[in-house]
Formats: C-alpha cells, structure tokens, sequence
C-alpha cells in the first residue's frame, strides 16, 4: 500500500550508466545535474521503512532480473510536508503531482472496476449456489505506469499505481437535473485515492482507508487474472495452475484482502469451488509481518466492513469457521485458544490472522524479530503452522544508498577493489584490509567532511544554523516515536549540557546533534518531542558557556531525499529503540554503508549488524529484547528507583517540568508522563546511565581519528549482508521460487 520512492531521475541514470556523461554534457550547458534533480518532486507514497523497504524492493528485483512488479496506490497527496513553527511541527499538504510527473504512464484501456457497497443476492444455477452483487457502487480504477530500471542489465519492470476516477458526471443523476448530486458522487469517488494516511504506528479505524486496501487490491488482482488469462488461456485447467506461474506477497496486513478477493474471483467470476479456490489462494500469497507493536496490528469493526465489502465479508466469515472447525479438531475444548487465534472475534476482523491462515509464508524482517514472532506474538500460529514461518532480514539497496547518494565514497571503494561490488554487494568485504591503511582512511574522512559541507549549506538555508563541519556529526533521523526514544536521547544530551555547565572545561570532542523525522498528526506525545528537541536547541546553540562545543539541530521534512543529503556526512548513527520493538530498521543499514559508527540496542537488524562488523566496530548498550520481555511478563522495574537512585535522572526529568526549559510548565508535560506517570514503559530511564556510558565511549574513540576511521571503514565492509540484493534472492529461492530472466544477457558497464 506504500512505495516510498523518492527522486527517480539519478538512480535511473545511475542504473543505465548515463549519469556520468549526463553530468558531463549537461555540465557543458552549464547546468549542474544535483541542482537539476532538485526539480524533480520527491515521490512520497509512503510513511517510513515499510514503504521505502518496497522501493528498495523495486530496485533489487530488477537489478537481478527477476520478473516482479509493484502494485500500490497513486495518492493524489503524499505524507504531508513538514514545516517547523515556533519550535512546533505544522502539515502542509504535499502536492507532488501539481506540475506532473514523468515517470508515470496512463493506462486508461486497462482500467476495471471495483465494487463497494451494495447487497448480495444468491441464486441456485443448476446444483451450485452463484453470488450475484446487486446495488454496489462502481469506482474505475485506472492504472498509472513507473518504469522501474534494473542496473546494467537491461530489465525494466513496473510500478502500477491506481488512480480512483469518476466519469466526468453521473448521468443517470444528471439526467434528472440533479446537478449538484452529479458533482458530489464524482468527488466522493476520487476522494479514494486523494491521500496518504499519515499513521504509521497506530490504527485508525477509518473507513476510507479500508476502501483504499479493497480498491487497489482488488484492481491489482483483476488486472493479473486478466492478464493470466491473456497468456495462459481461459480454460479451468490453466487457471488451476496459477500458483506455479503467480505469486502474490502483501507488505504487511494492508493488502491482506488480497486473499478474500483472490477466492472471490476465482469462485464467483471463474466458477472454481471452494477446495480449489483455497488452495490456489494459499499456495499464490505469502505475507511479511513488519510490527510486532500491538496498536499497530490492523483490525476492523465488523460492521464496517460488511457494510462496504458484503461479499468479501462472506467470504472471510466462511474462512473464519472452516479455520475455527481446524483448530477445534486439534484442540478440542480450548476456547480461548480458539478465541485468540479467530479472524472474527470481539466484533472485528483481524487481519494479521487472516494473513497467516490465507497464505504459505509468514516471515519476520530481522532474525530477533521472526523469533519474537515465533516464540510471543504468533506462538498460537507458529504452533499451527510451523512450516510457514521464516525469516528474511531486511536490507536497502546500495546502488540508491551508497553508489548513488555518496558517488566520493563510492568511486573511492571501486579505486580500491573494483566495481563488481554494484552488483555483487558480497564483493565489499575486499575493503577490509583498507580499514587500516592510513591512506585510505585520510581520503574517506576528507569524503566525509566534504559530505557534511554540503548538509551545511542545506542546514543552514533551512533552519538558519551554522552545522560545524568539524564536529562528530551525530545523527537521530527517522518517524518520531515513544518506542524509538528519541526522549532517550534528548535527556541524554540534556545531561551532557548539564555537565559542561557544572564543568566549563569539561573535556568532550565538539559534536553536533542532528535531528530530523515527522510525527503522526495526532500523536501528542511525539509532537512534544520536536518541540523539546526544537526548545533544546534554542538554550544550547545560544549559550556562551558551551561555545558551540555541543549543538543541536532538528532538520525538517525528512524525506528520502533528505536522507542522501544526511546519511553520506554522519558519523554516529542512533538506532536506540526499546530493545525487541524495533522488527528491523533499514535506516540502520544505510548508515553503515556509508561509513558511520552506530551507537546501538540489540533490537531488529541492528542484532546482525553486531553480528557482521564486530565488536570493536559498534557501540551497543541497554537492556535485551529478553529482558524487556520479561519485565512486561513478570514486573520488576520500578520507575521510581531510578528516578531517586541516579541524581542525574532525577535533573533532566524535573528540569522537563521545572520551568528550566523557559516554556510553559505543561509543555512537556506528555513526556514527562510517558516517564513517570506509564512506570516508563519504554525503559528509557533504565537504559539512560548505560546509554551515557555508551555514548562517553563514543567520545573517546572519536578522539583517536586512526581507530575511529578504521571503524568506518570496517562498517562499510562488512555492510553487505544488508543489501537488498541478497535479501530478495532469499524471497525468490524460499518463497516466490521466481528465477531471473534474462532480458539482455552481458553486462555493458
Ligand atoms: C501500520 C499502520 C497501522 C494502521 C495505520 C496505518 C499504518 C501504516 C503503516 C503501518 C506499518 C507499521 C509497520 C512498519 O512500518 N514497520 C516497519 O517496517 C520496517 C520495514 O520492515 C522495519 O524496518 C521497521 O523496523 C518497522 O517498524
């Protein structure tokens, strides 16, 4: 349901091998090809990870040849625009189609309808039941075209967005001069695809956002049958072997009435019973859980539901009983049980549910995070179906994320090992060596300071601060929430300037603290966190005791491209979540591709990072996915211990509430709550004295720049487990049994 591309125009210059002699000659004419990009509108069809993790997706796939396309929705408005006023994050809407958008092609003689509303009317045709879906209203789904453009390969698959359109007027209202009627159906139907919705962590039950899931699952599935159909023939015999030539994945639950619609059209549309219907369905869909956070599992009121989707309904209600008849037989008499593993239960339908009971795979994007899946979220399931669970760990694609937004570093590591790690990211461990040659390490710093003059000149046009480009570039960047702490580290630099005040000469290496991320519109809590980032930057960067030793920026709009501006000029990358919350990060990976130490829990990917790089090459500290488990199980912690037992603590806590801030005694209050009032649900002030500790050690290995260089070197070569490449081989060998195919054979660059 989310594509997070960003800017198309480098990347696909990047992956045709035209960019460098489309700098050249643009260069010629005088036009620099990075201001040139800048007029392309940055593609935000997505919140955060998940929708970036799809894109990245994109890339891979085709970049290895292999046969997948995208299939999403075309928001007329994408995430919203973040503007910073007064220290308080403001939305604008974002209007990335106002002027066009090349990349897309309008297929309007592909377009089909999908059906809402309306009742179902069962007729007996012969000896079989038919379901006829009277009184519905009709939306047409029209499809839009993105080129996606392999690297150095010749394959181009597709990103097919769905655009809801109406015919310019109703005419059967028209006709009776119903004019205003006419206007009004047209503007409800394209409301569908009008925007994005800006949660990402916590469930609205909102209507049209379940019209949006049935429209454009439903248009994806009609458009592949139609085209199955095209290839394969029409007759019973090839549509039963659909599973051998389609597979089907949903990103999370958003998509998951894929399988109800799948079984529809198969039954109703294609006459197939319901043994074979399921059976195809099963064997075409596989699903990737992406939270285990329980505010995030989708679910929705029956009601609802049956009201916009009545046949779907009746066909998951069907799902449900045959599931619950299973369950029964192998555990007779264990209702509760049975009750928490229903897809229908307490008047809604839970969508995680139907996804691991309608599909063959169920995986977990970080080895802790398949477990946590495995062994607490979905043990009930995994119980059941043992054989569906895997993991497959998450990456990014290094051509967007290191060859393409840092081309310094990037032509620097082919200068040393060659340029068959663009397609074989394996390849990247020849660095190791280099980690220590002094040389190399001279000229990847001057890469990197040249990096940060470059966010410097951004910084400073968009917030007005001077970033010190020789200070540690301290990095916190992503969607702003309780469980990724970003209190945590705003306590900690509270405490830092708490010290240098006690202690003038306090002796620390100059640091910048860069903070950039949006928050849901209507999460509190996260709305007082750029406040307080925004409020501390205000007291520290204005404070002639500290001269300019710390600094603290908040950077707004974080977007995709934001992040190639970011990501290349840090050193220390933040990934501090509530250790077992985080199912992997991606953001994590991009760091250390590009050279940055990350200061660390052992939470999702980050787990594997350790694993890659070392000890010596990473910063971890906090309380384990297994502590913290076990704290919410059995209690244990108590809020107040800490609050009392570490003056420190108590300082920044009271300071959030004392007046020392210089704003209104409430301000904070939300923070303030989340700490004391929730028993600090996120253990962010039991993870606080180890993670001063950490960050004190960050501190001292930054000062020898010989160890601290060989560190980011070390993470650059050992980043290749996290490329997308070799995450999607692992989809394509375990789950989709997809092979490449092989447009254009021979590499030509
Ligand atoms: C959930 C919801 C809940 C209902 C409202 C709208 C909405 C929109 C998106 C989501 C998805 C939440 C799950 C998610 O984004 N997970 C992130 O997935 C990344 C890619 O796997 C992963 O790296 C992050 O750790 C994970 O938080």
């Amino acid at each position: 349901m989310e594509f997070l591309l960003g800017r198309l125009l480098s990347n696909n210059l990047l992956n045709l091998g035209l960019k460098d002699i489309c700098e050249e000659g643009l260069k010629d004419f005088g036009i620099d090809l990075g201001e040139l990009e800048t007029v392309e509108p940055d593609a935000g069809l997505g919140n955060g990870g998940l929708g970036r993790l799809a894109a990245c997706f994109l890339d891979s796939l085709a970049s290895l040849q292999m046969p997948g396309h995208g299939c999403g929705i075309r928001y007329r408005h994408g995430l919203f625009e973040q503007k910073i006023v007064n220290g308080y994050q403001v939305e604008l809407p974002d209007n990335w189609l106002q002027d066009g958008y090349v990349w897309e092609v309008r297929k309007p003689e592909r377009a089909v309808i999908v059906k809402f509303g309306g009742n179902i009317r069962m007729e007996i045709k012969g000896k079989n039941p038919v379901f006829i879906h009277e009184n519905y209203e009709p939306v047409r789904a029209v499809p839009y075209d993105l080129p996606v453009v392999g690297y150095n390969c010749g394959t181009v698959n597709t990103l097919r967005l769905w655009s809801a359109e109406a015919d310019d007027f109703d005419f059967s209202s028209f006709s009776k001069g119903d004019y205003l009627k006419a206007v009004e159906h047209k503007y409800n139907v394209e409301n569908t695809t009008q925007v994005l919705y800006p949660e990402d962590s916590h469930l609205e039950g909102k209507i049209l956002r379940l019209k949006q899931q049935y429209f454009f699952v439903s248009a994806g599935l009609l458009s592949i049958v139609r085209r199955y159909k095209k290839t394969f023939g029409t007759t019973m015999e090839a549509l039963k072997k659909f599973h051998e030539r389609i597979a089907i994945h949903i990103n999370d639950t958003h998509p998951a009435l894929a399988i109800p619609e799948l079984m529809r059209i198969l039954m109703d549309e294609e006459g197939f019973g319901w043994e074979e219907a399921w059976d195809v369905t099963v064997k075409t869909i596989s699903y990737t859980n992406h939270t285990i956070l329980p505010e995030a599992l989708e679910k929705w009121p029956m009601d609802l539901f049956k009201g916009l989707l009545p046949r779907i309904y009746m066909i998951v209600e069907e799902i449900n009983e045959r599931f619950c008849k299973k369950l029964w037989e192998q555990y007779p008499g264990q209702w509760e049980r049975i009750r928490h593993m229903a897809i229908l239960s307490d008047n809604y339908v839970h969508m995680a549910h139907l996804s691991v009971v309608g599909s063959h795979s169920v995986n977990g994007v970080a080895k802790i995070h398949s477990e946590i899946l495995k062994k607490e979220v979905m043990s009930n399931f995994n119980q059941f179906y043992p054989h569906k669970f895997n993991n497959k760990t998450n990456g990014v694609t290094h051509r967007r994320w290191l060859a393409n937004c840092n081309p310094s570093l990037s032509a620097l590591i082919t200068e040393a090992i060659g340029p068959s790690w663009l397609t074989h990211p394996e390849d990247l461990t020849a660095l190791e060596p280099y980690a220590n040659d002094s040389s190399f390490q001279e000229k990847a710093a001057k890469i990197k300071r040249r990096n940060k003059e470059a966010l410097a000149n951004h910084i400073s046009d968009y917030t007005g601060v001077n970033l010190d480009v020789d200070s540690l570039l301290d990095v916190h960047v992503k969607r702003i929430h309780a469980y990724k702490r970003q209190v945590l580290n705003a306590l900690q630099i509270m405490d830092m300037y708490n010290r240098i005040r006690d202690n003038p000469n306090l002796d620390i290496v100059p640091r910048t603290f860069l903070f950039a991320g949006k928050a849901a519109p209507g999460y509190h809590l996260a709305k007082q966190t750029i406040k307080l980032v925004n409020t501390l930057a205000d007291i520290i960067n204005n404070d002639p005791i500290v001269k300019d030793r710390i600094k603290v920026v908040f950077v707004p709009n974080y977007s995709v491209s934001l992040a190639e501006l970011i990501i290349p000029a840090t050193n220390v990358s933040e990934q501090i979540s509530t250790a077992s919350k985080e199912a992997s990060g991606t953001g994590n990976m991009k760091f250390m591709m590009n050279g940055a130490v990350t200061i660390c829990t052992m939470d999702g990917a980050n787990v594997e990072m350790y694993e890659e790089v070392g000890e010596e090459n990473i910063i971890t500290f906090g309380l384990s996915a297994e502590q913290v488990i076990r704290y919410y199980t059995f209690g244990g912690y108590n809020v107040m211990d800490e609050y009392h037992g570490d003056q420190r603590i108590k300082t920044v806590v009271d300071q959030l509430v004392n007046g020392f801030l210089g704003t209104g005694y409430n301000e904070f209050s939300d923070i303030h709550h989340l700490l004391m009032g929730t028993n600090d649900e996120y253990f962010i002030l039991k993870d606080f004295s180890s993670y001063v500790d950490a960050q004190n050690r960050i501190n001292d290995f930054y000062k020898d720049q010989t160890i601290w260089r060989s560190m980011a070197v070390n993470n650059i070569a050992f980043s290749s487990r996290f490329s997308t490449d070799r995450t999607i081989s692992e989809y394509a060998i375990d789950i989709w049994k997809i092979k490449p195919l092989v447009v254009r054979s021979g590499r030509r660059f």
